[in-house]
């Protein structure tokens, strides 16, 4: 039985201290805090990535280096699971436990314990492959990683500056190498072959779209959809904008799908560049959201967000399903957080099966393999469409009984191979919103014109203690504290369409509050009515209590 190389750990360990004063913790996007304080982190998670892939037999782990749409300074690192999928639940804690470890002992006790408690068989290989955005703190960090990696002996290999949903990709072409579910080439340019090959597939004798102005966030997602441009060649021409990847401070600033999605704005540095009718869409700064928006006549910003483009296409993918005659064989559902607008859950749940589970990918992509083909987005633009095995097959090995019904299904079959199942993917996305586009023959106009938005407020508070906030049914009631989701339900009641809930921050030290009603006014007056009971409740100082909150 091998034993932990304790001494190369060790001396590594020595030049990755953990700042003492420092808590870390393994949250919804993995250790995320501010870049020049991870050294210590990404050390030891290059430890644990080797130890994860050695209890799963050798399977490949991935490593990802992004702070995704925060601001340049910050930075964080996640693992991701042989599938291409999230961390397993239950290792967030061991990470968080390793991270946390005071000194090198410290450290070597907890591997240890983790080592024995969950019987890893060390003997066996460790096989991780690792990547990063663009961030200026990512080179140490990897170097950091590279250490931890050494350290313990995995087999590393450098996927380089790439987009999260890249790294899922390859972490499961890698996995699926010469098995009968292969993913694809593990490589980068297996995946945009992949992806531009299906995309022409579903686009050819359609007419072709007008060029599609991408906003890069300032990020990875500008060398991602450059190369990926190159490969779709004049299938679809893409416009791309805040591509500064080298620019100090330009990484996400007043760009990028979360500045579009919390401002609800259209970034400035479009707006000469945008013409009314124009589709334009925005990645993150790692590319795995997607907003989409245009101008109207009138010049007005209009947004297409997640629960737009999941409503564009669920609905697609039924009606190909019906097509291609597998309505009673293949069932497609939806799933949604709180966040998603109210009206675009009654216009999804009016067509297909619905379902509400709590923020953050993983219980979305969970909740969505219970479908046969499960489409799942959050309001925030991250999303993707899972076709379960079975679906899979049957797709492969389905006799149609008319044309139609073959064109239908190799539109399916063509979709399971341009989406990115592993994780949401701003560009599979982006093509996949394209696709539909050119079949329905629909501008941003009739895409938008799917439902009407309920209009809605989002505000943060700053509280004595988020984690006083405890919620039920998938985040849209609070337990705790106690007394304060009566308060909001009578508030709520005052409101036309009024819906409000409030829910800690997974990755933020605040409270969210969000609220929609009928009216925009009405909605802003919930929304900072409904952070008043908050801050009242939790906030403390009453004399810092933001004047707004009515
Ligand atoms: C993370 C999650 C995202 C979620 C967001 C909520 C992943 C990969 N990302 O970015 O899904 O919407 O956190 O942030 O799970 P919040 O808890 O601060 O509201
Ligand atoms: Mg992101």
């Amino acid at each position: 039985m091998s034993s932990l190389p304790l001494q190369a750990i060790k001396s590594l360990s020595e030049l990755h201290q953990k700042p003492s004063h420092l808590r870390f913790q393994y949250g919804t996007a993995g250790f995320r805090t501010l870049g020049s304080t991870l050294d210590s982190v990404l050390f030891r998670v290059g430890v644990l990535a080797a130890l994860r892939s050695k209890r799963l037999d050798g399977r490949t782990i991935g490593v990802m280096v992004t702070a995704s749409h925060n601001p340049e300074e910050d930075n964080g690192v996640k693992l991701v699971d042989p599938r291409g999928e999230m961390l397993e639940a239950s290792w967030e804690a061991h990470a968080t436990v390793i991270a946390n470890a005071l000194t090198t002992n410290d450290l070597l006790d907890a591997l240890d314990s983790l080592v024995r408690t969950l019987k890893i068989d060390l003997s066996k290989p460790a096989r991780v492959v690792y990547a990063r955005d663009t961030r200026p703190s990512g080179e140490s960090l990897i170097s950091a990683l590279q250490d931890g990696l050494k350290a313990i002996g995995a087999e590393a290999r450098d996927a380089g500056i790439t987009t999260t949903p890249i790294l899922h990709y390859l972490v499961k072409a890698i996995n699926t190498k010469g098995a009968k579910d292969s993913y694809g080439e593990d490589s980068e340019e297996g995946y945009y072959t992949k992806l531009s090959e299906a995309f022409k597939k579903l686009v050819a004798g359609r007419r072709r779209l007008d060029p599609l102005i991408v906003d890069c966030a300032n990020g990875v997602g500008a060398s991602a959809a450059a190369k990926l441009a190159q490969y779709l060649g004049d299938s679809l021409t893409l416009r791309l904008e805040n591509t500064s990847i080298t620019t100090p401070g330009a990484l996400n600033h007043a760009c990028g799908a979360d500045f579009v999605k919390t401002t609800q704005k259209l970034p400035p540095s479009l707006t000469d560049h945008l013409r009314p009718g124009q589709r334009g869409c925005s990645l993150d700064g790692d590319a795995d959201r997607l907003m989409y928006y245009y101008l109207d006549e009138r010049g007005t910003f209009r947004m297409l967000d997640g629960d737009k483009i999941a409503a564009l296409v669920a609905a697609f993918i039924v009606e190909q399903v019906k097509l291609a005659g597998l309505s009673d064989e293949i069932k497609v559902g939806v799933v949604q957080t709180a966040y998603a607008n109210g009206a675009s859950t009654k216009y999804l749940a009016e067509r297909l099966p619905v379902k509400c589970v709590p923020t953050g990918v993983k219980h979305l992509h969970h909740a969505a393999e219970h479908y046969n083909i499960g489409v799942y987005f959050e309001a925030n633009g991250h999303g993707t469409v899972l076709f379960s095995p079975a679906t899979q097959e049957k797709l492969a090995t389905h006799e149609p009984s008319t044309p139609a019904q073959s064109t239908a299904l190799n539109h399916l079959i063509n979709l399971t191979q341009l989406i990115n199942q592993t994780v949401g993917d701003a560009l599979s996305d982006m093509l996949l919103v394209e696709v539909v586009l050119a079949h329905k023959s629909y501008s941003g106009v009739e895409w938008d014109s799917l439902y009407a938005d309920l209009p809605n407020r989002l505000v943060k508070v700053v509280v004595g203690d988020r984690n006083a906030f405890k919620t039920e049914d998938a985040e849209r009631r609070l337990v705790s504290p106690p007394g304060l989701q009566t308060k909001i339900d009578d508030l709520v009641r005052k409101y036309e369409g009024g819906r409000s809930f409030v829910r800690p921050s997974g990755t933020e030290d605040v409270v969210r509050v969000y609220a929609e009603a009928a009216l925009k006014a009405q909605a802003d007056e919930l929304a900072f009515r409904v952070a008043g009971l908050v801050y009242d409740t939790a906030g403390g100082d009453a004399a810092k209590r933001p004047k707004e909150f009515l």
